[in-house]
């Protein structure tokens, strides 16, 4: 099954039209980083949603295309493929029975909210990548999503950073709907634009492939130190 078809077998549930056109506006606008416009999107969407939903913890529940992806826990499928030696197509089970790594930190976005002690758990991606024989000459790793908007990319240092995970729980329980479950990425060290919810595939490739976001004005490098980190490759990807 190909991530397209995959996604064919997924249902949707509609969110909030403000959401929505919240974040159409801010693709429209291009926002600068860290910017007044976006500090502004950032508070409507809270206000639209995050207080809505059940289990919010004062995340703000972002979706791009205006809907949750609802994936059964046993029809959820990872594709690995690329520049791998063994493309492999992953089930929950199979992520479950890997290595488990389980963090607790801060989560936080670039529009200003954070919370404080989330507990995540999954698997390392360096693990999947070996997994699958990632090439040495592999140089970034993209990330497609089930709800076929959001994308993102690592490079393949950043990927295999051991505070970067596979992760399917999430605030001490598998990860709901709305927060991107089953499986969606976490990666610790940079905003959370960076942590795309329901996962569909990862591929790797052979140069940085901007993301959603990044395409939008936010850096391809989200460190949250504000730095370019030990691992850029390219000071003017940032
Ligand atoms: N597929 C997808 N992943 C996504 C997003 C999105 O809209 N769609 N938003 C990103 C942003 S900007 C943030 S801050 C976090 C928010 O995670 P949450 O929705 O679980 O609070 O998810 C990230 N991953
Ligand atoms: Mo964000």
């Amino acid at each position: 099954m190909t991530p397209h078809e995959a996604r064919e077998r997924v249902t949707t549930i509609p969110v909030g039209r403000r959401l929505f056109l919240g974040l159409v506006g801010l693709g429209a606008l291009g926002v600068a980083f860290g910017g007044a416009v976006q500090r502004r999107l950032g508070d409507a969407l809270g206000s639209g949603l995050g207080g809505l939903l059940p289990g919010g913890d004062r995340f703000r529940i972002y979706s791009i295309n205006g809907d949750f992806p609802v994936i059964a826990p046993s029809a959820y499928r990872l594709h690995v493929s690329g520049l791998v030696d063994r493309p492999t197509t992953f089930t929950l089970d199979d992520l479950e029975a890997m290595p488990a790594t389980t963090m607790v930190k801060a989560f936080q976005c670039v529009t200003g909210w954070r919370v404080p002690n989330v507990e995540w758990r999954g698997v390392r991606l360096s693990h999947l990548l070996d997994q699958v024989g990632a090439r040495p000459d592999a140089v970034a790793v993209s990330f497609e999503s089930y709800d076929g908007a959001d994308t993102e990319s690592l490079t393949i240092d950043q990927a295999r950073l051991p505070d970067v995970i596979v992760a399917y729980r999430m605030l001490n329980a598998p990860i709901t709907v709305e927060h991107g479950g089953p499986v969606r990425l976490y990666v610790a060290p940079m905003y959370g634009y960076k942590s795309l919810k329901w996962l569909s595939a990862i591929r790797v490739v052979d140069a940085v492939e901007p993301g959603y976001w990044e395409m939008n004005g936010y850096p391809v490098n989200g460190w949250l130190d504000g730095t370019t980190g030990p691992t850029n490759p390219d000071p003017s990807l940032t």
